[in-house]
């Protein structure tokens, strides 16, 4: 047995969750279990990152302090895992009094080994990325990521002799082809380092900034936020007082989106190398999800949000459309459009009817038992063991789109299987061929089923359920045998797995996954699609007064809103219910969309759509100059 430890970033707590942050820890939820079915001991750890500037400047910006801010918002992180059926064994946060005591450990340690010095630094400090960039990294004078002029800090500090590695770092790149994977981002680290390396500014004044664990030789001084957050990943395990620790800490696997490239391949193991510990195994970097062309993230203004998407989809679905649309490394595209169309073709046509006909023909013919197999398998029983065969490979190459896909194939191979047995007709004809079939269908089902658990694992385990099979943890090596389903076992009718989508769903939710995608595009983005002036014109803006506003039950996001638009009374259903309280809102003139097609949201009809602007998670809505009728138009 071989241990396998996974690890998402910690995230920081100045935004809330959304689908990128979703994407890497249903990635590591879905690794850690396909681990676990093979067989591996197995540790997965997420968690918080909640110290620096960033957050001690979110919080001044909400006027609460960053202490009340980390708790509020690392809690949102916390109990939104569980909604995506994401079970960590450990939810770290940087402020847990174990990792403040860690960090001060290692950095005395590197401290007493003399590969830490005080020194005077200048450079470009970009806020949103926590770190100095050198000058080949701006772009334009720009931080290429953040798209903002990083301020320049000259202050005395305390630096990591990080250059001091370079070397040993660039022959163990060379001699660990897994160490950094896959190897579009090797490569690019190999760029990186065919610079010479600067020395890593680990510590920020107390005078600039209070927030961070302070550094154990001085206390003018606390941590940088990077050298505290990625030992992290050693807390979380009990390094050096855990017996257990190296075992995991030998089998670690790091996730990350390639914004964090730079800090986890190249401060990490330099800083694991000067505190003597051995470098982690493997980095996997995956690519970005852009909605449109660009990436979804708060600071880019394109959140988004997860719980909506699991309201209208459910959360099985939403891992599978993330695990089988991302090709780790590559970026992706999230639609709506894209999503509704994977849960329609894939989970409800294939798999979900699938075992809606097998349930239906064994139910009318079978007393609702599952019949007895034939003398020999059909030709099913071959593919769905040179697919479990495979499933190992698949997983520790990390190619789990593929292996989605394969197992796809088998389900619909089985359907072209049903289809052409027809045994619908065979009832009538031979009642024990029709059973044999119907007992290839449903065990070619449930081995599908089986490899597809981890990735949707309350769907397929209710699946398995019906089948009569137990749930608990099992085997792939001895659940995926071709031929040990349970013949004279009930399976048990139930409403469709996955239900279809359809036109008028998805459009009563958009408004709600996208709240201000329309009113606000990307704050600094450069337009994209130019349109002509009678596109625009098409659109009736208009002010409008509000006459009352009253939140939703079960949403923190929409609030209900009563509009006077000249003789007319109208309906809104708003998603700033975050930004505004429904009495700041009474008398005030806004600017609505006129035109748009009523919609459906959380069973509310909107007729129209308000428009707000929106920056750094703020959204503040568009209103009138001066006091106008309500009605006017607004050209
Ligand atoms: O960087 N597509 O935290 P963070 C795919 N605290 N993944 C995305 C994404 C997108 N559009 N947007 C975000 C930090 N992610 C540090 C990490 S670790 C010691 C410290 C995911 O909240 C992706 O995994 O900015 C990315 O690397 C991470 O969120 C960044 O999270």
């Amino acid at each position: 047995m071989s241990t396998y430890y996974v690890t998402t970033p910690i995230y920081y707590v100045n935004a809330d969750p959304h689908i990128g942050t979703a994407y890497t820890t249903v990635l590591a939820d879905t690794l850690w279990r396909y681990h676990r079915l093979l067989g591996d001991d197995t540790l997965f750890v997420t968690g918080t990152d909640e110290h620096g500037d960033k957050i001690a400047r979110a919080a001044a910006a909400r006027g609460t302090t960053p202490q009340a801010l980390v708790d509020e918002v690392s809690g949102r992180f916390r109990r939104l895992w569980p909604r995506l059926h994401v079970a960590p064994d450990r939810f770290i946060r940087t402020t847990d009094p174990e990792h403040v005591t860690l960090v001060q450990h290692i950095l005395q340690r590197v401290y007493d080994r003399g590969d830490i010095y005080f020194g005077e630094y200048g450079g470009h400090y970009c806020t949103g990325c926590e770190r100095f960039l050198t000058e080949k990294e701006l772009v334009d004078g720009k931080c290429p990521d953040h798209q903002t002029i990083p301020e320049f800090v000259q202050e005395k500090n305390y630096f990591f002799r990080m250059s001091k590695y370079q070397n040993w770092l660039l022959d163990h790149i060379a001699a660990h082809p897994g160490f950094i994977r896959p190897e579009r981002y090797r490569n690019e680290v190999l760029g990186f380092l065919r610079e010479p390396l600067e020395d890593l500014c680990i510590s920020r004044p107390r005078s600039r900034l209070e927030w961070g664990i302070e550094i154990p030789f001085d206390r003018n001084f606390v941590t940088y936020v990077w050298f505290d957050a990625l030992l992290n990943y050693l807390t979380a395990i009990g390094y050096d007082h855990d017996p257990h620790w190296s075992d995991y800490w030998s089998g670690v696997e790091h996730l990350i989106g390639k914004d964090i490239l730079k800090p986890h391949a190249i401060y990490w193991p330099t800083m694991l190398k000067a505190a003597g510990i051995e470098p982690f195994r493997h980095l996997t970097v995956h690519g970005y999800w852009n909605f449109k062309e660009s990436k979804i993230s708060k600071s880019a203004g394109k959140p988004v949000d997860v719980e909506p998407l699991i309201h209208a989809f459910g959360a099985d679905a939403l891992r599978y459309f993330l695990m089988r649309d991302m090709v780790i490394g590559l970026d992706a595209k999230f639609t709506p459009e894209g999503l509704v169309q994977r849960i329609n073709s894939d989970l409800a046509n294939d798999l979900g009817n699938l075992l809606s006909r097998i349930t239906k023909l064994v139910a009318d013919h079978f007393d609702g038992k599952i019949p007895e197999p034939p003398a020999a398998p059909c030709e099913l029983a071959e593919l769905a063991r040179n697919l479990v065969s495979q499933v190992p490979a698949f997983v520790v190459e990390l190619k789990l789109h593929a292996l989605i896909e394969e197992t796809l194939q088998l389900v619909r191979a089985t359907n072209r299987y049903f289809e052409s047995s027809a045994p619908w007709s065979l009832a009538k004809t031979d009642r024990k061929i029709c059973g044999e079939v119907l007992y290839e269908c449903a065990e070619a089902l449930r081995i599908a089923a089986m490899i597809l658990q981890p990735v949707m694992p309350a769907k397929m385990n209710e699946l398995l359920a019906r089948m009569g099979e137990p749930v608990e943890r099992f085997l792939l090596s001895t659940g995926a045998v071709w031929g040990a389903l349970r013949s004279g076992v009930a399976l048990q009718s139930g409403p469709a797995l996955f239900p279809r989508i359809d036109e008028k769903t998805l459009g009563s939710v958009l408004p709600e996954l996208f709240p201000t995608a329309a009113a606000a595009p990307a704050s600094d983005a450069p337009p994209t699609d130019l349109i002509e002036m009678q596109d625009f014109s098409r659109v009736q803006l208009r002010v409008a007064k509000i006459l009352s506003a009253e939140r939703l039950a079960n949403t923190d996001k929409l609030l209900r809103l009563q509009i006077e638009l000249g003789s007319e009374r109208r309906q809104i259903v708003a998603g700033i219910a975050q930004h505004y309280a429904p009495e700041q809102l009474l008398g005030r003139l806004i600017i609505v969309v006129a035109n748009l097609k009523p919609v459906k949201l959380r069973g509310e009809t909107s007729e129209g759509m308000l428009l707000a602007a929106k920056a750094d998670g703020k959204l503040v809505l568009l209103t009138v100059d001066a006091d106008i009728a309500p009605g006017a138009s607004v050209s």
